[in-house]
Formats: C-alpha cells, structure tokens, sequence
C-alpha cells in the first residue's frame, strides 16, 4: 500500500453523486468460520513469455471446487507497492468468499492475484513509482501468459461473461485501461481508488455506446478521504454524461485497505449473474 501519496487525512470536496451507492459489510463479514467449507489457497508458478520470467500468482479455489464444475473467474490486481501477497494481507478473499458462498451471496468463483508488474525483478523495492510503465506491460502478461495458464491448468469457464477483472489503485487503473481495451474478454470490471495511471475518459471510453452495449458490471469506488477521488470521479462523470451504466461507490474510508476489502465483498456479490 502506499496510503502516504499524500492522501492521509485529506477530506476531498465532494460532488452530490459522491455518497454510497451500497451499506458497509456487516460485522463479522471477514472473520473465518470454522463451521462452513473452506476453499483452497495456493501459489503457483508460470512461465511469463511476456517477462521472459517464472512469476508466481495466488490462485483461490472456491470450497468443494471440483474437476466436473466450470467456474468463473475474477483476476484480481494490486497496488504499486504490492505484489502477488497483497490482496491476501489487506482482505484475505478466501475468508470474504467462503462466507458469501455459504451464505448464498456470491457465485463461487476463482480468484487470480497475479503479480501486475510485469518486469523482471517484480518485487516492491526501492522507489516503487519507477515501476510504473511495468504495470502498463502488464497487459500482455494477463492476457497471453496469466490467462492461458489458468484456462490450462483450473476448471473454468472461458468466455468474457464468465471472466471479471478487478483491482486497488494501480491495480484500478489497469483494470479501467486493460478491462475497456478487451470488452470482448472481460464483461465485468471493477476499479477501488484508481490511481493515475488510469487513461483520461475519453481515451479509455472512446466509444461509450459500445461500452455500455457490452459490459455486465461496471464498478468504481473510491473513499471519500482519499486525495485521489479526482482519478475516479471525472471517470463517474464522464460515463454519467455518455449514458454509460456503472455503480458509482464513494464510501468513507481513504486509500486504505479497509475500502479495498469492503469493495471486493460488495463487488463479488454482484458479478457472473
Ligand atoms: C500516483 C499516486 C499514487 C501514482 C500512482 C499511485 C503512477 C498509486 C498508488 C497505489 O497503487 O496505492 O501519482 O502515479
């Protein structure tokens, strides 16, 4: 996380549309239960064409995956100074899926935390900012090395309507960039406090009314405390004005990982239904 990018206890000026479009997870939404099934962990290694690296991603099983089942997928990507790990520390998906699966409020799915900085030495070190043109090469990881190898090695469904993508901050931004680049692979994007690497509207909505025609979900939250807001909101209003559907999720929280968590128990309610 790199919540000290100057958005630590900024109130931002806000617009009428910037309030909640859904409540906060109730109490005990991310506690595990030991008395429902559980999915599985793990972390694997594949070979990157695009990096010309082994790179590791974790991949979550929902409880009772099975061979005979297809599943959808949820491609879930990180910040700039996160890796493979992040997710998993800041929101622990496994415990916020399991319960939403046993609950009946989530379809169960996998989720893909690869590593979105796609350069050889893809560890946080040093000035993680100069790593930012790693996480445009991205792109051509996810597509042609992370997908394939999940479509190879899991038992999933592999069409756009069974195919989501979603991160935090520069993980937002490249979901927003990658997500409308490839509507045909992805109908279901979200993006929790987009970082600037996120294209400027019109570049990245060129066509609205294609977009709004082929996308299932179109989610994007930020805090209200969060320096950032600007990134997301010109984007809210921007699809407001070209009549391009989308949740607009402006909670209280700042760049943190309380919002981050909160978003992807709300998103993954919503998605592959
Ligand atoms: C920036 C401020 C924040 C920026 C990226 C971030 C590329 C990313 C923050 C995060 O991922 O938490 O100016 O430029």
């Amino acid at each position: 996380m790199l919540a000290a990018a100057g958005s630590v206890g900024i109130t931002a000026e806000l617009n009428p549309d910037d309030k909640p479009a859904f409540d906060d997870p109730p109490a005990g939404f991310d506690k595990k239960r030991d008395d429902i099934p559980h999915g599985k962990l793990e972390m694997i290694e594949y070979e990157s064409k695009t990096v010309g690296t082994t790179r590791k991603m974790q991949v979550y099983t929902p409880p009772r995956y099975s061979k005979e089942k297809k599943y959808p997928v949820l491609y879930l990507l990180h910040g700039i100074g996160g890796d493979e790990t992040e997710w998993q520390r800041f929101a622990s998906p496994n415990v916020l899926l399991d319960n939403l699966v046993a609950d009946g409020k989530a379809v169960p799915m996998i989720i893909v935390m690869p590593n979105g900085r796609a350069q050889k030495n893809d560890r946080a070190e040093g000035n993680v900012f100069a790593s930012a043109p790693a996480f445009a090469a991205f792109e051509n990881d996810l597509l042609n090395d992370v997908i394939p190898t999940i479509e190879s090695r899991y038992s999933v469904q592999t069409d756009r309507e069974h195919r989501a993508l979603a991160g935090l901050s520069m993980g937002g931004g490249q979901s927003l960039n990658f997500g409308f680049a490839h509507l045909d692979t992805f109908g279901w994007i979200g993006a929790f406090s987009a970082a600037p690497n996120t294209k400027a509207p019109e570049q990245l909505v060129p066509d609205p009314a294609a977009a709004a025609r082929q996308l299932k979900l179109l989610w994007i939250s930020c805090g209200n405390k969060d320096a950032l807001i600007r990134i997301s909101r010109r984007l809210h209003q921007y699809l407001k004005d070209k009549q391009v559907p989308h949740i607009w999720h402006v909670d209280s929280n700042g760049h943190d990982p309380r919002h981050w968590k909160n978003n992807l128990w709300l998103f993954s309610q919503h998605i592959f239904k």
